[in-house]
């Protein structure tokens, strides 16, 4: 693992696989190391194959647990706003945009979750308050997709249906091919339907994680 606390890293993107030093910040010049974004996540979803799932990580050893903590524990804060706790969970919103839903599912894997689901209407109220509290986010990328048969949304996770679904008036438009679900702010929070792939830099993508830490 690279030393990842001896300096503050921007992130300017989410191109998995590249590395990162954003020169332009203030506190990160040339003498920043590089954090290695592809290494960091493939380390974590290695030591998550070992230790099988994070649903049987009191399964694993001790120590190999407790590195995976301090790991991520180190690494969170860069990557994430930070958290909110609800029901036992904990919901974090990316500070760098997504290149796919893809991406956004390999990111939350990585750090023990999966894209947010919302199972219910104290979840759904929790999350829309989440987004419209967490400051420089406006679309926010969450679980559901309707890209295997246009207008029924189900988890990517499950399979199963999604089953709050409170569009902003006039959505889902499916305006171009729209099969990705998101939050968005200037909106109060609700649901819109968006490309699954890039859309802009601006967007965001929100994990919810078992709260192991
Ligand atoms: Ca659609
Ligand atoms: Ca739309």
């Amino acid at each position: 693992m690279r030393n990842i606390n001896s300096c503050y890293f921007g992130i300017r993107q989410s191109e998995y696989g590249k590395t990162y030093r954003d020169n332009s910040l203030p506190h990160c010049n040339s003498t920043c190391p590089v954090f290695d974004l592809k290494y960091v996540v493939d380390t974590l979803l290695q030591q998550q194959r070992e230790l099988c799932t994070y649903q049987c990580l009191n399964n694993g050893s001790d120590d190999m647990v407790e590195a995976l903590k301090v790991q991520i524990e180190a690494i969170l804060p860069l990557l994430f706003h930070p958290p909110l706790n609800f029901n036992n969970r904990k919901y974090v919103i990316s500070k760098f945009p997504y290149q796919s839903s893809e991406e956004a599912m390999t990111y939350c894997t990585a750090f023990g979750g999966y894209l947010a689901e919302v199972n219910d209407i104290d979840e759904y109220t929790a999350l829309q308050n989440f987004v419209l509290n967490t400051p420089a986010v406006d679309i926010v990328l969450i679980a559901g997709s309707d890209a295997i048969t246009e207008g029924t949304w189900r988890f990517q996770r499950t399979g199963g249906p999604v089953p709050i679904l409170d569009w902003i008036p006039g959505q889902p438009d499916n305006l171009g091919e729209e099969d990705c679900l998101n939050l968005w702010k200037q909106y109060g929070g609700k649901m819109n339907d968006l490309p699954c792939g890039f859309r802009s830099s601006q967007d965001r993508f929100m994990c919810e994680l078992l709260n192991l830490y």
